[in-house]
């Protein structure tokens, strides 16, 4: 086959492969004894191999095959219908993932492409393949790591431009154009994550003219009716991007934030877990622990006396606890495949870590020094639910879990670890926040771009003048996916989502619309939104000196960290919300390290605790030291 040679680099190299193409389509017209060999010799050699890697941006890196296209990314295939696409997961990875369909095209009939959906029962080490034959784009995702991506174009040689499909079909059922605006969207969002050098550095001393672009190559690719664009005109060109800016009011203590994505010298596996002083607003250390080669550093937590960090690493079966101040290592503890959040029981101070490769939550005991239970989060017989952002009650009896692979949320009672309630969510849920009197929780729904309320006790989700069990809140509600007008506030794919330690507001990190949105839980409606940078991911609260709260939030694909003040004028209403700071996640002269930053400095925000711990049933447990610095609404939220 002469077009397994062949790879397109230019619109020019993408003509001379098409060529081919329709040559090899003639040549296949007269013989078919030759195309029964021409599908085995596919079967045995795929058009495409994906390697699953735990290195940024190529997650998913088109290792081998005819297919790979390099295009700026590296998780990109052009393909022609029949060809098979192979996803290994081994050597270049340290932990589990799958190879799920998040997207695909439709055929004329609006029936699904063949071979869609494409999944597995539960996360898996080993390989996977999966052949394709209508034309389109096809976008694959791990549900445990939803920033790992493949795109999948398969081509018909006959039209022109790389056919991306007419229509679209998400993971979740919904349908739409190619060329709309949240197709745009999600094109930009695939050649964003998929290569740093997309990544937004609002460092003024690399980025001097803080302009940020998004490139995307020049192919020519077709879309509904038949549209033909060049990829390209789709970058995001020198847009100007906000700096370093410091809030007129300090916060109490510090903020660690997991930058996921840095690399350092010391060390082959990328992720510092980086700390910055809220009064000065520098970065003040940065923990990469190149000993034990920590390898994608997701989300942390504290003790009782707030000496420790608990820090998981999402890429391997291990947790890592280490000195808050020194950084010195204190143990390296195996908890189970793809170890995600981390929190503690505020009555016995034991740590309750995730297994999102698996299907439980692994509880420790204080310090993280032996595992002393495994509380599974689903009924035996039942598929793993492979929970994500756990979140614990303010006494420490219940806990609840978003189960990734299972669609639906568990609450634990905790002292006996039994499952006290399953509730149906939407596609992909991934973290949850909780009420400060364990009323009621809320759980993201990453795909469905939905907030899942759920009542713990009586019925405690609003809808107007009512309360309902259940309670369902759309991000989408103020977009409209074809033409992209927005008439109120949105969030596209949202994360973490926190509720506020006084328990008035949920705050939600949205990482497709990079916005901040603000749901009110007196009526479980959205009030406001506010911007954010590429990738909004992680959210949690910290003490405000002189009283309230701050509301810190990292970025994946950016080196920052936001600081919103939900309520300026502390009046309970969040509507007057505001971005109030802007710190660098970058070492400075003055950062306590352990290793040398190289390579995507303060990126991959993910997991974000400030210290303090502020929230009811923690902030009581604080030493002197911290609550003194405290006012006594703070202390008792
Ligand atoms: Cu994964």
């Amino acid at each position: 086959m002469k077009t397994s040679s062949i790879v397109p680099t230019s619109p020019v190299t993408i003509v001379q492969r098409r060529h081919s193409v329709v040559f090899l389509a003639i040549f296949l017209a007269v013989s078919s004894v030759a195309w029964d060999a021409v599908r085995v010799a596919e079967a045995k050699s795929p058009a495409a191999v994906f390697q699953l890697t735990d290195e940024p941006g190529p997650w998913f890196r088109c290792a081998k095959g005819s297919g790979c296209v390099p295009a700026g990314t590296q998780a990109l295939a052009v393909v022609s219908p029949g060809s098979v696409i192979k996803f290994i997961i081994g050597s270049e990875t340290e932990t589990v993932h799958t190879a799920t369909s998040l997207l695909w095209p439709l055929k004329p009939d609006m029936s699904d492409a063949d071979s869609m959906p494409f999944d597995q029962p539960k996360a898996f080490r080993g390989t996977q393949s999966v052949t394709l034959t209508t034309p389109g784009l096809y976008v694959f995702v791990c549900t445990l790591h939803p920033f790992m991506l493949a795109a999948v174009i398969v081509d018909d040689a006959a039209t022109t431009g790389l056919d991306l499909g007419e229509k679209l079909r998400l993971m979740n059922g919904v349908t739409f154009p190619s060329l709309s605006d949240l197709g745009v969207r999600l094109l930009r969002a695939f050649f964003l994550i998929t290569n740093p050098a997309n990544y937004q550095d609002r460092n003024p001393a690399t980025n001097p003219g803080l302009t940020w672009t998004v490139s995307l190559p020049a192919f020519p690719v077709r879309l509904t009716d038949g549209t033909v664009i060049s990829l390209d005109t789709l970058s995001i060109v020198s847009q100007p991007l906000g700096g370093p800016f410091t809030p007129a009011t300090s916060g109490v203590g510090e903020v660690w934030v997991d930058a996921e994505y840095e690399k350092t010298a010391g060390k082959s596996k990328p992720g510092t877990v980086t700390a910055v002083d809220v009064t000065t607003w520098k970065v003040t250390k940065k923990a990469a622990l190149p000993h034990i080669n920590m390898n994608n550093p997701h989300n942390m937590w504290t003790d009782w006396g707030q000496t420790v960090i608990f820090q998981t690493q999402w890429f391997t079966n291990k947790l890592a606890v280490f000195d808050r101040e020194t950084l010195k290592l204190l143990r390296n503890i195996q908890v189970g495949h793809a170890p995600a959040h981390v929190m503690t029981r505020v009555d016995t101070d034991q740590v309750h870590v995730s297994i999102n490769g698996g299907d439980n939550v692994v509880e420790l005991s204080p310090l993280a020094a032996n595992i002393d239970r495994k509380i599974p989060v689903q009924f035996e017989g039942e598929d793993p639910g492979q929970p994500h952002g756990h979140w614990m009650s303010h006494d420490g009896q219940t806990m609840v879990t978003p189960n990734s692979n299972t669609a639906d949320s568990t609450l634990i009672d905790i002292p006996p670890g039994t499952i006290a309630a399953k509730t149906p969510t939407g596609t992909l849920p991934i973290a949850t926040g909780m009420m400060p009197d364990t009323s009621k929780y809320y759980v993201s729904n990453y795909v469905d771009s939905t907030i899942t309320c759920i009542s713990i006790g009586p019925p405690a989700c609003k809808s107007g003048s009512s309360t309902f069990a259940t309670k369902t809140i759309n991000l989408l509600a103020n977009y409209d996916p074809v033409s992209g007008v927005i008439t109120g506030p949105v969030g596209a794919l949202p994360i973490q989502t926190p509720v506020s330690p006084n328990g008035k507001w949920m705050i939600t990190a949205n990482t497709l619309t990079a916005t901040i949105t603000i749901i009110d839980t007196a009526t479980d409606e959205l009030v406001t939104m506010l911007p954010c940078s590429a990738g909004c991911h992680g959210v949690n609260f910290g003490a405000k000196q002189g009283g309230g709260y701050y509301a810190y939030v990292s970025s994946k694909f950016s080196n920052d960290l936001l600081i919103i003040d939900p309520d300026p004028d502390n009046n309970g209403d969040a509507t007057d919300a505001a971005v109030v700071g802007r710190a660098l996640l970058v070492a400075d002269s003055g950062t306590l390290m352990d290793d040398t930053p190289t390579q995507y400095q303060g990126m991959g925000g993910q997991g974000v605790l400030p210290i303090p711990l502020v929230y009811n049933g923690w902030v009581q447990n604080l030493p002197p030291f911290w609550k003194n610095q405290l006012t006594p609404q703070q202390q008792d939220p």
